[in-house]
């Protein structure tokens, strides 16, 4: 059963919704950068995206419709400082006291993730995560933000996805800035991103002593194939281990530092890349590991694995398996298996801070959108989630991604994950049936799931 407080809520994030791009004194960022160049699916960019800069009253107003208890959304660091650091741009400061005060009025809970990838380009110039002043301009950035919105938000997240905005940036060079740094670099970019977490909470517990911060990474889940002792084991060792060619987009590198104050050394990508640490590692790990209040996990998809010897191997989907509209597997399991590993091992609430699903949504001859498969997605990963729950696993809260649909990175606006359609064309809003399949879930705190599925 899901608690009476649970945080049932709907997520997004600045550059992917907010537009506005260079409005009212914001700098540049990695992203205005990078689709400028047209680096992204029909040269789209987030200069507009759903406007929600100039619409954000009417976006509110849907939420509270919904019935969220929680929306979490990224601030955008270059619209508060321009340069990343040095000069506040007040406009932007007053644009997201608005937005706060007008979620509050409207009895929602701000969750705040002070970085969801739109990286100051000024910043960008001066060498990104791997300058060792970084970690300080993140701190600087983040004590504006406690300074200025802390005595109304209590909930904030650090970092969103390292794993991408660090893994597909500067890794695979899929993301902006698109580059494909050495091993060597990389790792000290991942350890100066988490550095300024640990200094991020450690100034929060000064600033903010009322309030709660967690951290908002990601990674596909490892599912044993079968219930047995054996492919349970062997589905958590691989969910936690770190390969040589998996050292951005894996869970502990990036989870383990933060939440036990150790890098993964029992890993092969340990062995062949821990030289590249800074020499003064062992004593960031102290400040990197200041205790959180709340780990979040974006989860989308899982794969399956099973025992072989004293280790894992994959299992393949099957040929029936289904996908979504952006090619994920949908194996509803993860929100059972990935939350259950987690608690295992880092022993704090959890929430699923991002879950959801692309469909090909489009407008019927009715004018309305029918995503059935938007609701039947949510409802099988909640009854997992629901399960692990009745287990023990202490789950505070659930944040469908996405509110409305927005600028999905790479594939531009081709993937709708939203619960609200977006006309690009005339930014109308229509919420789709799933909007209506979400608010009753809601509305009845979850007590209905498994009758949704009658
Ligand atoms: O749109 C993204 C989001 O920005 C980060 N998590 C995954 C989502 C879907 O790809």
């Amino acid at each position: 059963m899901f608690k009476d407080d649970f945080a049932w809520g709907v997520a997004t994030s600045s550059y992917q919704i907010e537009g506005a791009f260079d409005e009212d004194g914001k700098g540049l960022s990695v992203w205005d950068v990078f689709t400028e160049e047209g680096k992204c699916f029909g040269r789209h960019t987030g200069e507009v995206a759903c406007d929600h800069y100039h619409r954000f009253k009417e976006d509110i107003k849907l939420m509270k419709e919904l019935g969220v208890k929680a929306y979490r959304f990224s601030l955008s660091w270059p619209r508060i400082l321009p340069d990343g650091v040095g000069k506040v741009n007040q406009k932007g400061i007053d644009f997201y006291n608005e937005l706060i005060d007008c979620l509050l009025e409207n009895g929602i809970e701000p969750y705040i993730t002070l970085f969801h990838w739109d990286y100051p380009y000024e910043l960008e110039k001066k060498g990104n995560w791997s300058n060792p002043d970084s970690p300080k301009w993140f701190l600087e950035y983040a004590e504006v933000v406690f300074k200025e919105f802390a005595d109304r938000v209590k909930h904030f997240i650090t970092f969103n996805e390292p794993q991408c905005f660090i893994g597909l940036a500067y890794d695979k060079g899929e993301h902006a800035p698109g580059l494909k740094c050495l091993k060597r670099d990389l790792v000290l970019k991942m350890h100066n991103v988490m550095l300024a977490h640990g200094l991020t909470v450690k100034a929060f517990r000064k600033l903010v002593p009322d309030g709660k911060i967690g951290y908002a990474p990601c990674g596909d889940v490892a599912m044993p194939l079968t219930d047995s002792k054996e492919d349970i084991e062997a589905a958590r060792k691989r969910y936690f281990d770190v390969t040589a060619n998996n050292l951005t987009g894996n869970v502990a590198w990036w989870s383990d530092p933060i939440m036990l104050g150790t890098y993964p050394e029992d890993t092969e990508a340990f062995r062949l890349y821990g030289k590249y640490l800074p020499k003064s590692y062992k004593e960031d790990l102290k400040i990197i590991s200041e205790p959180i209040d709340f780990y979040c996990q974006n989860i989308y998809t899982g794969s399956r694995v099973r025992a072989a010897g004293d280790g894992y191997e994959y299992v393949k989907h099957s040929v029936d398996m289904p996908y979504t509209a952006i090619g994920w597997a949908i194996t509803p399991k993860n929100l059972y298996w990935g939350p259950k590993f987690l608690y295992e091992r880092y022993k704090k609430p959890i929430i699923i801070s991002e879950n959801g699903i692309a469909c090909n949504d489009f407008i019927a001859l009715d004018g309305k959108v029918h995503d059935q498969s938007r609701s039947d997605f949510i409802g099988l990963h909640l009854n997992e989630l629901e399960t692990a729950i009745d287990e023990g696993i202490d789950v505070a809260g659930y944040m469908y991604w996405s509110f409305m649909d927005n600028f999905e990175w790479a594939y531009g606006y081709s993937k709708r994950f939203g619960l609200v359609y977006v006309n690009y064309e005339t930014m109308e809003r229509i919420p789709k049936d799933s909007f209506y399949w979400y608010q009753n879930l809601i509305k009845n705190n979850g007590r209905n799931l498994s009758e949704s599925f009658k």
